[in-house]
């Protein structure tokens, strides 16, 4: 409802609305339409009132709404169709409802927070009311199965153009797919997919990227380890960073879908901070170091021990700078 209310004031651009006509095209009451208007005042728009004219917006907060999204989004599939959220349990949670009843490819879903964003292993995922982009993006490629897992590398690519486009060029890709800027990170990711063996039926890209979220909010545990554009001394514009993201996002998946992924790995390998670099792997019993050489066709991350090349599938797998903490299991 909100929404729909907030295209009027869109569309009047910067006029007068009249809060009558509203609640007879809605056909909800005029103190409805007040509560509403009043809701949005606290999510911080503001609005000049005329007893006579009614309400004229003057000012529309950096929100996700689709209204503000589709007015700064140039892409032909992704994000055309959004489901939006002020607040949700996870956007991968709402993704994969949506695409198990059917929705169409490129939809995306968008919170402004989420009550139980996730990461892999049932991990939490720290995402605060409008401080930062909060989303999950549904693909039916044609790709086989076995595939799927470098639809997750693509995404760390499109995210990482999309994050440079908006001025931090400074932001690499950790394998497989968090985006660190400075050393801690800025993005998780986290793919689901759903498939019989032969056929994708859909992939749910669920993405977090931090905007406005100060170092001292930052929960304790990753406080160190964490980071968003604020903190990197710029106050980025969610909309226009989305927009970007998805661009970029819609650009590698063409090119996967065309001329296969061998493109996209190699643009992975331009943005990668892990490779050439001294990593330790953790992974049920086993915990051993090397050195992070490359990462073959299959997006699998090679790396070189005193054994030999050791070949690291994405998934429970923890790849950390030799000098880091061990974790405690
Ligand atoms: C991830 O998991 O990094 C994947 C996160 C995916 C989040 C998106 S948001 C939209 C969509 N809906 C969802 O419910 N999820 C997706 P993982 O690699 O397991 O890392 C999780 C760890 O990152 C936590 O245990 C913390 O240490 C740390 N962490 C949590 N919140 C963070 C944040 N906002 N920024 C940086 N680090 C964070």
């Amino acid at each position: 409802m909100r929404n729909e209310i907030l295209e009027y004031f869109r569309k009047a651009n910067g006029g007068y609305v009249s809060g009558e006509q509203i609640s007879k095209d809605l056909k909800v009451s005029r103190t409805a339409i007040w509560k509403h208007i009043n809701v949005l005042k606290e999510r911080g728009y503001i609005f000049e009132s005329s007893t006579r004219k009614g309400y004229r917006l003057i000012y529309a907060p950096d929100l996700l709404t689709p209204l503000e999204i589709e007015s700064v989004l140039h892409t032909e599939l992704l994000g055309r169709h959004i489901e939006y959220y002020e607040s949700t349990t996870s956007t991968n949670e709402e993704a994969k409802k949506i695409a198990m009843q059917g929705a169409e490819e490129g939809t995306i879903v968008v919170a402004e927070e989420q009550v139980t964003g996730h990461g892999r292993l049932s991990r939490s995922f720290y995402t605060p009311f409008a401080k930062g982009i909060w989303f999950s993006v549904i693909l039916r490629p044609k790709f086989f199965p076995m595939e799927a897992s470098k639809c997750t590398l693509m995404a760390a690519v499109g995210v990482c153009r999309g994050i440079h486009r908006l001025g931090l060029p400074a932001a690499g890709i950790k394998w497989p797919n968090d985006i660190l800027v400075n050393g801690k990170k800025m993005v998780g990711m986290l793919s689901e997919m759903s498939s019989s063996m032969e056929k994708i039926d859909y992939i749910i890209l669920g993405i977090g990227i931090n905007t406005g979220i100060k170092e001292n909010e930052f929960p304790e545990e990753f406080r160190e380890t964490a980071t968003s554009f604020l903190n990197e001394g710029i106050n980025v514009s969610r909309k226009n960073l989305l927009a970007a993201v998805l661009a970029e996002l819609e650009a590698e998946y063409k090119l996967a879908q065309t001329e296969g992924f061998e493109r996209v790995l190699e643009d992975w390998r331009k943005l990668s901070i892990t490779l050439g670099k001294e990593v330790r792997v953790i992974y049920s019993n086993e915990n051993y170091i090397g050195k992070a050489v490359d990462i073959d066709k299959d997006g699998c991350l090679l790396v070189e021990t005193k054994e030999g090349i050791q070949r690291v599938l994405a998934g429970d797998v923890s790849i950390r700078p030799v000098d880091a903490p061990i974790p405690q299991r």
